[in-house]
């Protein structure tokens, strides 16, 4: 038996009901030992990880790790939200009662952690000192040592953040255990693991995965599941999916933040971390506050505010280069301490590769792995066109390695947002940018957000699979009720933002180019959304929202051809009167929607029919 009294009182943590929490989880895993970690612990961690070969260098003081093959991404039909109260269920949240759930966990961890290490992670999913502080901290035990070096660089973690809470108690309770990798059945339906944010007792259970987004509790369980439950419970915020960005006027002097969801693969990333187009960089200048996790507020000024409770992002390596991602590029190199999990490897060279690095792999192939760890001079000539690295293999940094991370992105105040956007990934039919300024109409926006189905197999052609507001995945109670918790944050703020739609990817029918450059670019539909909120500019209005007129949007430096400019500044009615049956379709899922959402779709619906009608 571990000593945890002893463990706990060496290392200085006083608060008795973290204690509890401890010792009874060092019994329940049945751990060897139990460690508590701070931040300042990363070094020796790394260098132990090294020598037991958990991880690889990379040049420069970076580093590799490669998880096992079957646990590479959030498992999402093995993810649920529990409580003791089943009007919690939702369509997308895998709702389960809490005391079996509890029940079933607790025995699949029991003895589970034997001959490991338990590590105690103290955490705060915010800057220190926020109004929201309350919510924001917790203690992540881990018996994977690397997980503890990627919280590390995700969230602030000491034990000051845990010995000073005004409550003692409320701190989430995150418990996470490895489990025999190799035995769980993944995807089977024997399928042992089980991830569970128990929401309403702010304890958060994962059994069976090791990859980031299972593991890394603060950021996915916590900073998303468990906030979002939290944010309505107290009624005071909103957790989401968002990137948060600002954007500063060098010639006006006037600064705006922009908070944005996008479903998976629609460039969330890039857009929080872009620079401006090379021809606007002397006059605006762009900075990143967070790609992946923002909570919004009403502050005493009326206004909406937000902050993103992450230290760092964990970034989608694949299509990641000085192209599509400069900062991004920067905040990975050399010195950053970053940790690559599932890219190609090169012990040789104790370089990193992956798909959309360089336009081509490395030409010498000598020494090279690809993600499993499979030799690429041994493939065989079937093999050659297999990726070398995962299509989710991952970086994780700390936002102070991004060059142009704001400054304010650890003020605990926060920062006002001006512009709350939404963009999918749709070729035909959603315009670069359409501005909406009521806030029943903005909400609805992000109800029916979504992206084209990837593969015809996945969905029918140009259906979405709806992805509200990006939180498909997160949403920790039902999706009327969250939509009307939206509906009532946002009206009472006194000065409400504006809302937009934006997408990036519209292509001609023809050869399938994209007709918008995308990347830097983005920036200019932004530009325009809030010249068009400041009353500088009047657009044109269209059934869905205000459109840019073609002249109001800043093209200096920028070539793109009318009939591209054309294609993206005006909407297809009819393919648009098509979506609003199948938006129909899939509001009428949701339990208790608001009637204020259905007033906004049929006056969109009945503006569509007007339009046909001409
Ligand atoms: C995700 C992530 O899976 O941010 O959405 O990692
Ligand atoms: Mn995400």
């Amino acid at each position: 038996m571990v000593d945890v009294e002893r463990v706990l009182d060496e290392a200085g943590l006083k608060n008795p009901h973290v204690r509890d929490y401890v010792a009874y989880w060092a019994e329940v895993t049945g751990a060897d030992r139990v460690e508590v970690v701070s931040a300042s612990d990363d070094d020796r961690l790394l260098a132990e990880s090294l020598a037991a070969g958990e991880l690889s260098p990379v040049t420069g003081g970076r580093y590799f790790s490669r998880s096992y093959a079957k646990d590479t991404a959030r498992s999402e039909e093995r993810t649920v939200v529990a409580t003791s109260d089943e009007a919690d269920k939702g369509v997308y949240n895998n709702w389960r009662p809490a005391e079996e759930t509890v029940a079933t966990l607790t025995e699949r961890m029991r003895g589970a952690s034997a001959g490991k290490t338990m590590y105690v992670i103290p955490y705060l999913m915010a800057p220190q000192g926020s109004p929201l502080e309350a919510y924001a901290a917790g203690v992540e035990l881990t018996d994977s040592r690397p997980v503890v070096q990627q919280m590390i660089r995700m969230a602030r973690v000491g034990i000051d953040y845990l010995n000073d809470l005004a409550d003692p108690d409320s701190f989430v309770r995150a418990v996470h255990v490895t489990g025999d990798l190799p035995n769980l059945g993944q995807g089977t339906p024997d399928d042992q693991r089980l991830f569970a944010t128990v929401a309403d007792r702010r304890t958060i259970l994962h059994y069976g995965s090791s990859y980031g987004g299972n593991a890394l509790l603060g950021k996915i369980a916590h900073g998303l599941r468990q906030a979002c439950y939290d944010g309505k419970d107290s009624e005071r915020f909103l957790a989401e999916q968002f990137l948060l960005l600002g954007i500063t006027d060098r010639q006006t002097g006037k600064k705006v933040h922009v908070v944005g969801g996008f479903p998976s693969a629609s460039g969330k990333t890039n857009l929080s971390m872009t620079l401006p187009p090379e021809a606007l960089g002397d006059r605006y200048y762009v900075e990143f506050y967070g790609d992946d996790i923002a909570w919004l507020w009403v502050g005493d000024d009326g206004r909406i505010w937000a902050f993103n409770p992450e230290n760092g992002v964990f970034g989608v390596a694949k299509d990641t280069n000085e192209d599509s991602n400069p900062t991004a590029i920067e905040a990975i190199k050399e010195g950053s301490g970053a940790i690559f999990t599932n890219v190609a490897y090169n012990p040789k060279t104790q370089d990193v590769w992956w798909e959309g690095k360089t336009k081509n792999p490395p030409e010498d192939v000598d020494g090279w792995l690809d993600w499993k760890g499979t030799p690429i001079a041994d493939r065989t000539p079937e093999q050659a066109g297999e990726p070398w690295a995962h299509p989710n293999s991952r970086f994780t940094t700390t936002i102070a390695n991004v060059p142009n991370a704001a400054e304010g992105y650890d003020d605990p105040r926060g920062v006002p947002v001006d512009a709350i956007i939404f963009g999918g990934r749709t070729r035909d039919r959603e315009p670069l940018i359409r501005a909406i300024t009521d806030v029943a109409e903005g909400v609805y926006d992000g109800m029916t957000l979504g992206a084209e189905a990837t593969f015809a197999a996945e969905g029918v052609e140009g259906q979405l699979r709806y992805d509200p507001m990006s939180m498909r995945p997160f949403m920790a109670y039902s999706e009327g009720e969250y939509a009307a918790h939206w509906l009532h944050i946002i009206s009472h703020a006194t000065s409400q933002p504006i809302f937009a739609h934006v997408n990036w990817f519209q292509r001609d029918p023809e050869d399938g180019h994209y007709r918008w450059p995308g990347y830097r670019e983005n920036l200019r539909a932004l530009l325009w959304l809030i010249q068009y909120r400041d009353g500088e500019v009047t657009g044109v209005e269209s059934p869905v929202g205000v459109l840019p007129a073609r002249e109001e949007l800043n093209l200096d430096g920028l070539e793109i051809s009318e009939a591209d400019l054309d294609a993206i500044l005006s909407i297809d009615i009819d393919r648009w009167r098509q979506e609003m049956g199948f938006r129909e379709e899939h509001l009428r899922q949701f339990d208790g929607l608001p009637e204020e959402i259905w007033e906004a779709h049929r006056r969109v619906a009945a503006a569509l029919e007007a339009a046909a009608e001409g």
